[in-house]
């Protein structure tokens, strides 16, 4: 199975160091595909820059080879649902699949995040996925993204004092790992901190080979159809769901569509 890893920042080292993350989990039949967003932020630290990431996301899904499932690899799972919307394949983020992940092992959590203003993203997350019962806190740590690839910064001793203080003073479980950098520390962190450690880009991927190998694709009925067609005008008049290849012909779509005419 083709599984495409999308880096919604145009960081490509940190492409690399998700895919290595992604292929050391994947099962022997699964391909993994990267993509390093062609447009966009170099990193992804607040509403803004997520809100532009999402154009080089819906790129990545609507050109190339299709895949059997998309991962998402932030945290703030940008335009995980617009993304659900142009295409049948399993689309999923990696805090959702993180945190879905933690409720397996763990009957709480807390997020160890990067920049404090990125805290809010992760906390409305936490509310729309429902997760408010498992997540005891999102700690930011104030380490800025791309002071994670940096090999002289003190981004992994800030990472694991937090977890250090999440363990003591939410009494949490396990640590979700809220940044898509994050992804090269889960051994290093679990070892001294004696609790399950998430990466929501290994979940993704196990995830993903679970959906897809149970035969599910996005429900094409209702609130994940493919988008009306419409005019799009200025900058975005290319993106007008005419003009993205959408697999309108995918058999469930037309078996939903059919069933319900
Ligand atoms: C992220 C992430 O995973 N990638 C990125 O650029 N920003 N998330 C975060 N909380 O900082």
């Amino acid at each position: 199975m083709l599984i495409k890893l999308i880096n919604p920042n145009t960081t490509s080292t940190m492409t690399e160091l998700m895919g290595d993350t992604a292929r050391t989990v994947a099962a022997s039949g699964s391909e993994i595909v990267l993509a390093t967003s062609r447009s966009g932020a170099a990193s992804i630290e607040g509403h803004y820059d997520e809100a532009l990431s999402v154009v080089g996301v819906i790129d990545e899904i609507a050109q190339g080879k299709p895949a059997d499932a998309y991962i998402i690899g932030c945290f703030g799972d940008p335009g995980l649902l617009a993304a659900r919307e142009i295409t049948a394949s399993p689309v999923l983020g990696i805090a959702e699949s993180a945190m879905h992940a933690a409720t397996f092992v763990a009957t709480s959590f807390s997020i160890v995040t990067t920049l404090e203003r990125t805290r809010i993203i992760s906390e409305h997350l936490v509310r729309s996925y429902g997760m408010q019962n498992h997540c005891r806190r999102v700690r930011a740590t104030d380490v800025p993204v791309l002071d994670l690839e940096k090999p002289d910064s003190t981004a992994d001793a800030a990472i694991l004092a937090e977890c250090q203080k999440a363990l003591i003073e939410d009494r949490a479980e396990a640590i979700v790992l809220g940044c898509a950098g994050m992804s090269n520390l889960v051994e290093r962190l679990q070892q001294r901190l004696g609790v399950p450690v998430i990466d929501g880009v290994a979940a993704a991927v196990k995830f993903a080979e679970a959906i897809v190998g149970m035969g599910l694709r996005t429900s094409k009925v209702g609130d994940l159809a493919y988008p009306l067609p419409k005019a799009y005008t200025g900058k975005l008049a290319d993106y007008a769901p005419a003009s993205l290849k959408l697999r309108e012909n995918d058999s469930l779509a037309a078996l939903a569509t059919a069933v319900r005419s």
